[in-house]
This record gives C-alpha cells, sequence and structure tokens, in this order.
C-alpha cells in the first residue's frame, strides 16, 4: 500500500489504517490509496467486515486545509465517501482523538461509529468559511435530527463521545485498545449478517422536522452571523437535507461549498487558522523551557484578578498578592463571584469551581512569592510604580523566575534595566477580561532571555491564549494601532458627522461595536486619565467628561442609556456639543460618507501596521491580523487589518492616504514605505 494507508487482514476484518501526521488529513495522498484500498476490500471475499482507523494522536481532523484554492485532485472526500456507501459489508470508523470536518463526513459514510470515551466530534467548517462540503450537511440530521445537526454545523462546536452516542451519532462508546474493540465490533455485525443501512438512505431516522422553529432558529443564527455568509449557508444546507431528497441535498452542499470557499471571506479565516499557528512559532524551536509549577499575580483588581482566573481555569496553582488585606479579599471575592456566574449559567460544575478556588493562595506578603515561577505584576499603570514593584520582586523572586509586567504601553526596556535580571523580564500584555479574552501579546524586551520566552509561549498555549510575540514600543502591537485608528474620530466628528454615524460605518464593516459605543462601554473616564497623565486633550470627549458623562455607567457618554440599558441612542445634547465645538473652531459642518469614515481611521490603521512591521515590532503581517481579530474584534471575515488591505488594494490605501495627507498634513496619513512597497509587490515582506 502507500506510506499514508496500510491495510492489514485479521481472521476477516480489514483494518484500514491512515497515517498522515500530525492529524491525518485527508490530503491527496490519503485519498488515492484510501479508495483504492476500499474498492479492493469490497471485491475480496476474504473480507466480512472493514475498520477505518487511525494512526497517531487522532482520528482524521478534517480534509487538507492547504489544498483549498488549488484545483482538486480526485478522487475527492466526496468520491471516497460514495464509493465507501457502495460497500455491501459492514464497515465502522474507529474514533479516537478528534474526527473533525471531512473526517466525520468519512466516518458518516461508513454503517457504524465507534468511539474512544475521550474522542470529540463535530464539523467545524464554518469557523474556517465553509460549509461540511463532503456530504455531512445531509448524512448528519439523518443520526442527530435537524435541530442538533444545526447547532452543531453552525457553531462548529464539537462535542464529546458520550454526547455522540446519546446523540445517535456513535453506536458504542469503549474504554481502551479501540482498534482491538472496534474489529469485535465488526465481526460481531458481520456474523449477525446485519441489519446495516448508509446514512444516506437511513431517511426514517430523520423524524419530523419542526420546520418553523427550525426556521426561527436559522434567522436568529443569521442575525448573530453578522455579514458571515458561511452560518447561513451551513442553516441552508441542513433546511435541505430535511426538505429535499438526499442526491438533491447533496448537489446543493456541494454547490454552496464550491461558493464558500472561493470567497475571500474563507479565504480570510482560513489565512487566521494558519496564522493563529504560525503566532507561536519563535525561531530555534530546540529553546529549553523553564518549569512552571506556580504562578504569582501581584493585584487583584479587575486585570490581576483576571489574569490569576485564567492561570487557575489552566489547572496552575496561582498565589495572589495585594497590599492589604482588604483589597485582597475584594479581590478573591470577586474572583469567587465570577465563577458562581459560570456555575449559574451552566459552564461550569460546583465541583469545578470549588477546584479553581483550591488553586489559589492570598498574600500581602512579598516573601510569599519566593516560591513562584512566574510573576505577574498588574498594577497602576505608572512606571514609579511598577520600579517599586520590580525592585521588591528582585529582592524575593527565586534565580529563574521569569518576571512579567502586564503592562498596555510603558517601556519594558526601561524597568528591565531597572534590576539586576534583566534576562528574566518580559511583558505578558493580557486583555480585559483577562480569563475571557484569548489574545495575549508576549512582550520581548531587549534583554529578554530565550528560554524564558519560549515558556511563556509554550504556558498562553497551555492557559487556552493565542499567543502573539511583540517588541517594546509606546502601546505594543494593538494599543499603537488602536491609537492610530482613532486619531481621527474627532476629526469626523467636528467636520460634520455623528457619534452613530461612524459608528454603524464600524459594524456595516463588520465590528461588534464601534469606537464610540466602545468608548462608552470601557468608560470614558480611562481614556481621558490617560491623556492628561500624557498632557493630550480631546475636546468632544473631555467635555463630555468634565460634565460627567463616562458611558455606561453614568448612563449618558456619546450616548444616552435607559437605566440598566446595554445599546445606547443618540444624544442631541451631545450632537449640540459638537456642532458649537466646531463652530468655535470656525469649522463647517459637511456630510460626511461612510467610505470617508473608514479611510480615515482603517487606512491609518493598517498603515500604522505597516510601521510596526517596518520596525520588526511585530515578525508577520499575520502577526497583527491575529492581534487585531483575538484581542480588538477586526471582522473575521476580513481576515484582520493586514490581510483586509490586501483585498482592498494596497494601491488603492496608499493613494487615499496620500490624499488625506495632502488635505490635512496629518503624519497618521504619510503612507509607511513598506506600504507603498505592498502596493507595487503585492507583499509584506520586509526583505522583499
Ligand atoms: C473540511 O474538512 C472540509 C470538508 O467538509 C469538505 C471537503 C470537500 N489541514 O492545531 P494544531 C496542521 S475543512 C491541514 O497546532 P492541535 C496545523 O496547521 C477542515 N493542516 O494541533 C498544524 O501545522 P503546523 C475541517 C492541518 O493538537 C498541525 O496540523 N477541520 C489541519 O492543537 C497541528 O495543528 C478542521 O477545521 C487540516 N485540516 O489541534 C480542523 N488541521 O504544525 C482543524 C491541522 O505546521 N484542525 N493542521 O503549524 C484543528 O482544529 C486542530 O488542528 C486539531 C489539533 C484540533 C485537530
Amino acid at each position: 500500500m502507500s506510506n499514508s494507508v496500510s491495510v492489514v487482514n485479521e481472521n476477516g476484518v480489514a483494518i484500514v489504517t491512515i497515517d498522515n501526521p500530525p492529524v491525518n488529513a485527508l490530503s491527496f495522498h490519503v485519498r488515492e490509496p484510501l479508495m483504492q484500498a476500499l474498492v479492493d476490500l469490497r471485491d475480496d471475499a476474504s473480507v466480512a467486515a472493514i475498520v477505518i482507523a487511525c494512526a497517531g494522536r487522532t482520528f482524521v481532523a478534517g480534509a487538507d486545509i492547504t489544498e483549498f484554492g488549488k484545483p482538486v485532485q480526485q478522487p475527492d472526500l466526496r468520491a471516497v465517501v460514495a464509493m465507501l456507501e457502495t460497500v455491501a459489508k459492514p464497515t465502522v470508523a474507529a474514533i479516537h482523538g478528534t474526527a473533525l470536518g471531512g473526517g466525520l463526513e468519512l466516518a458518516l459514510g461508513c454503517h457504524f461509529r465507534v468511539a474512544d470515551a475521550g474522542a470529540n466530534l463535530g464539523l467545524p467548517e464554518v469557523k474556517l468559511g465553509l460549509l461540511p462540503g463532503g456530504g455531512g450537511t445531509v448524512r448528519l440530521p439523518r443520526l442527530v435530527g435537524a435541530a442538533k445537526a444545526l447547532k452543531m454545523i453552525v457553531s462548529g462546536s464539537p462535542i464529546g463521545a458520550a454526547e455522540a452516542h446519546e446523540a445517535g451519532l456513535v453506536d458504542a462508546v469503549f474504554e481502551g485498545d479501540l482498534t482491538t474493540h472496534a474489529v469485535n465490533f465488526a465481526r460481531e455485525i458481520a456474523r449477525k449478517g446485519g441489519p446495516f443501512t448508509p446514512v444516506r438512505d437511513r431517511d426514517e431516522d430523520l423524524g419530523e422536522t419542526d420546520l418553523a422553529a427550525f426556521d426561527a432558529e436559522a434567522a436568529d443564527l443569521a442575525r448573530k452571523a453578522r455579514g458571515l455568509e458561511a452560518p447561513l449557508a451551513c442553516a441552508q444546507a441542513v433546511r435541505n437535507a430535511v426538505t429535499l431528497p438526499f442526491d438533491e441535498a447533496l448537489a446543493a452542499e456541494r454547490a454552496l461549498f464550491a461558493k464558500l470557499v472561493a470567497s475571500d471571506q474563507s479565504r480570510a479565516q482560513r489565512h487566521l487558522f494558519f496564522a493563529e499557528r504560525e503566532a507561536a512559532k519563535l525561531p530555534g524551536k530546540d529553546t529549553p523551557k523553564r518549569r512552571i509549577a506556580r504562578v504569582g499575580v501581584i493585584g487583584a483588581g479587575t486585570m490581576g484578578g483576571g489574569i490569576a482566573m485564567a492561570f487557575a481555569n489552566g489547572g496552575f496553582p496561582v498565589t495572589l498578592l495585594e497590599t492589604s488585606m482588604e483589597a485582597l479579599q475584594r479581590g478573591l471575592g470577586m474572583i469567587e463571584k465570577n465563577y458562581a456566574v459560570s456555575v449559574s449559567r451552566g459552564s461550569l460544575t460546583e465541583d469545578a469551581k470549588h477546584q479553581r478556588l483550591a488553586q489559589f493562595k492570598g498574600s500581602t506578603d512579598y516573601a510569599d512569592l519566593a516560591e513562584c515561577d512566574l510573576i505577574i505584576e498588574a498594577v497602576f499603570e505608572d512606571m514609579g510604580v511598577k520600579k517599586e514593584v520590580f525592585g521588591k520582586l528582585d529582592a524575593v523572586a527565586k534565580p529563574g523566575a521569569i518576571l512579567a509586567t502586564n503592562t498596555s504601553y510603558l517601556d519594558i526596556n526601561e524597568i528591565a534595566g531597572s534590576i539586576s535580571r534583566p534576562r528574566d523580564v518580559l511583558g505578558l500584555h493580557f486583555f480585559s477580561p483577562a480569563n475571557v479574552m484569548k489574545l495575549l501579546e508576549i512582550v520581548r524586551a531587549d534583554k529578554t532571555a530565550p528560554d524564558a520566552l519560549a515558556t511563556v509561549v509554550d504556558l498562553a498555549r497551555r492557559i487556552g491564549k493565542v499567543a502573539v510575540v511583540v517588541g517594546v514600543c509606546h502601546g505594543f502591537v494593538g494599543n499603537r494601532m488602536l491609537a492610530a485608528r482613532g486619531s481621527e474620530s474627532e476629526a469626523l466628528l467636528l467636520e460634520g458627522a455623528t457619534p452613530s454615524q461612524i459608528d454603524k460605518a464600524f459594524t456595516d464593516f463588520g465590528w461588534p461595536m464601534g469606537p464610540f459605543q466602545m468608548g462608552d462601554l470601557a468608560g470614558l473616564d480611562i481614556g481621558w486619565r490617560n491623556r492628561k497623565a500624557r498632557g493630550l486633550t480631546a475636546v468632544i470627549a473631555d467635555t463630555l467628561c468634565e460634565q460627567g458623562r463616562f458611558g455606561q455607567k453614568t448612563g449618558r457618554g456619546f450616548y444616552l442609556y435607559e437605566a440598566g440599558a446595554r445599546a445606547g441612542v443618540p444624544d442631541p445634547e451631545v450632537e449640540a456639543l459638537i456642532r458649537e465645538k466646531a463652530a468655535e473652531r470656525g469649522i463647517a459642518p459637511r456630510a460626511i460618507g461612510a467610505q470617508e469614515i473608514i479611510e480615515r481611521t482603517l487606512y491609518p490603521l493598517v498603515n500604522e501596521g505597516a510601521k510596526i512591521l517596518e520596525e520588526k515590532i511585530a515578525a508577520r503581517a499575520s502577526d497583527i491580523d491575529v492581534v487585531w481579530v483575538n484581542g480588538y474584534g477586526f471582522p473575521i471575515g476580513k481576515g484582520g487589518p493586514m490581510f483586509w488591505a490586501g483585498l482592498e488594494g494596497a494601491a488603492r490605501i496608499v493613494e487615499r492616504l496620500d490624499h488625506w495627507h495632502q488635505r490635512t498634513g496629518k503624519d497618521v496619513f504619510m503612507p509607511a514605505s513598506l506600504l507603498k512597497r505592498m502596493a507595487e509587490t503585492g507583499s509584506w515582506d520586509t526583505e522583499a
């Protein structure tokens, strides 16, 4: 056979083993020999049943994503599954690890599926801007019903073996040697002589579908999809499965898949899939890592508490330090409350809550941090305060402990230079709420030791974070670009745009909210305080703060909020204030369109990204995309700002930046040299 597919005949049961590390994706070099093996076994009289299993850590985790966008090499997955369904002897998929996407579709082509107790099964294609294109949308409802199939396919979230068994997706769950169990299972079915019906023919198992309820659910999903096409296509395909004959529904699925796989949205989401994995790679992958057994967190406020929870959730014991018993109790109380909310929402069991709380040890004494291998400070954002904390850490931390700051803006080289062990210092910039937000900017300072860096990159993955390594500059990657995005907000208001017009341009683009909605949610006083500290002003936002309008928490900000409401309504007073300030400056209001709003906010964002690449603050353009999608809500269907720049056309961006630069003379519009080069070469490569 081939290296990727082998067959063993075990007393009449053929075991077909797929071996295509790391995740047994269904690449062409797997499909071709697999097809051949199935044809041979179908016609082999010495074989009474067939088991399809996988070598390595997982069952097939899907089609080979790297093949999308290239000409399809036959046999494609659909042909393999169709062939499998013509086999007139029992076929059994033996699932361990994950059966995802095309992997689950292959298993759905078998008469039976048996799973290891720890296995997970799902159709995550929607996360790649796709729908299952190997018959999954048509076969899965025949096993689990339309409602559950809709949920699984539109969410893309896998389910565990026990749930899959209960739902009818798998026929048996085993512990121990799965292949042996699967062979025995297949032999027994073959001995009994049936019944075994291909899933495609199990129409009676579809049951009755409440189409009105289905459509209501689908409409709700469409609302939440925020411009993404894939979730809608998924819902349509599942609906087809219950309203059309099998072959028609299959053909419709195929057509929808072909459209999606060629779409910019799917290209963007596939880009992000690989970008996230690439971001976690450091040069010198064999760099040794330091052992991290206990984590210390200094500061039990919102940020420190969230960081501590992120580590406790990842299974690490945490020492939480505060300056007073009272502050410590308040912080621990907040953590307990957060876990209680998770329990009440059903996302955490009472037992798990107790286990997590048991990970915390509170202290008010720096000496207690001596047992920690990684210590993260989340104290007030002030260089003097940070240096004082690091001075104390220098005195108590064990040799080799990694000392991290959660600063959002401050110069980490200066912090590192203030103590005797700069090699152990780096930045861990979490995003609030730190126990929820996926992004972690890992800031490498000039003297950070490679093994300290490699250790935290690995650790980030273990606590479920998407890590991006960045260099030191004001605001690092995310906040520095955010400042560029926001630099024209006030000017746009003064020139005639309203907050809701600007926010709408953002939400129409696909952002979950616009900058003014975001400001109101976060609290306008935060930006006000930062501006004051840095001697900066923003005439409208400052005036609102002077009037006590801090956003949602005070019921008034850029918008007005009814008691307890999260969505604000436009406030004529704010609009009058904007016109008044504009008049004072002699600015006559004019109509400002959505395109201008995008050009003056998102083009500078891309431009700043290009400067960040030039300065090597980020290693790759795709790292910047990962930061913006995971930390700031950049629409996934556009792939992040640097990927989107390619879609938008870098030449066009340069031209419009030039236009705005000539008109306003502002630096943010001066096109970066790398952006200009990108316009010519189509590549963000700084060496090109
Ligand atoms: C599909 O099936 C379409 C069909 O319906 C229709 C067809 C007609 N292909 O994530 P990891 C690579 S769409 C190619 O770090 P983990 C990955 O890039 C597919 N490569 O491991 C990485 O490479 P590298 C539906 C893939 O243990 C390496 O494998 N399926 C694929 O943390 C290790 O990956 C999915 O969407 C692939 N399908 O997690 C599942 N998958 O080492 C996608 C992975 O060079 N995969 N790679 O950076 C996953 O969710 C995770 O990889 C998995 C393992 C959970 C399996």
